[in-house]
């Protein structure tokens, strides 16, 4: 049984039916971890790893817009909450290059230490806002080789998203043990 710290109950649901397809159960520590200012995400899941007990996972997401130089990045939480999504679309106004990616940083304390799991998910920005499902970016992302943005096949999002990936990773290590 591991734990998941995070306040974000969308990542948590994601979290726990990736990992429940590799017979993995995950309990739910809805506290909030420091997260400190750095330049990559894997800095900070790093820095907020330290005391944590182990056995118990952080996992930090962002979204990366090509055009914008990897703007929102390790902003997208204050990014999210101030301008949105809409300021996003806004930003990319008559911008061709709609290229992004999102990408993961799971960490997990074990007893020898931290243990680090990458995924990453190429795709576009769309010109609009689309669909219901999933949470904060998955309206204006498409990935790559689909048509529908992450919120509107949500569905599809757990198959192939950044969080699957990273969390697959942790699946390999925790069964390679
Ligand atoms: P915790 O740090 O407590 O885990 P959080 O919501 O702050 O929760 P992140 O720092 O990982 O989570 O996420 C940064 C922002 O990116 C936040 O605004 C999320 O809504 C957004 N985000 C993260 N993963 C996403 C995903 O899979 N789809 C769309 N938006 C996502």
């Amino acid at each position: 049984m591991l734990h998941f710290r995070t306040t974000n109950l969308h990542k948590f649901r994601e979290a726990e039916a990736i990992l429940s397809k590799h017979n993995i159960r995950v309990a739910l520590l809805q506290e909030a971890y420091r997260e400190v200012q750095a330049d990559t995400l894997e800095e900070v899941v790093q820095e907020a790893l330290l005391g944590l007990e182990p056995g118990t996972f952080i996992e930090d997401a962002g979204l990366f817009i090509d055009a914008l130089k990897g703007f929102p990045g390790v902003y997208s939480s204050y990014v999210q909450r101030t301008i949105g999504n809409k300021g996003i679309l806004r930003l990319l106004e008559g911008v061709e290059n709609r290229g992004a990616a999102f990408e993961s940083v799971v960490g997990l304390m074990t007893e020898g230490g931290q243990k680090i799991f990458k995924g990453r998910v190429r795709g576009s920005i769309s010109q609009e806002a689309k669909g219901e499902g999933g949470f904060g970016y998955d309206p204006i992302f498409t990935p790559a080789g689909h048509n529908k943005t992450f919120a509107e096949d949500a569905r599809r999002k757990n198959e192939i998203s950044h969080r699957k990936l990273a969390l697959e990773r942790l699946a390999d290590y925790l069964g390679g043990r």
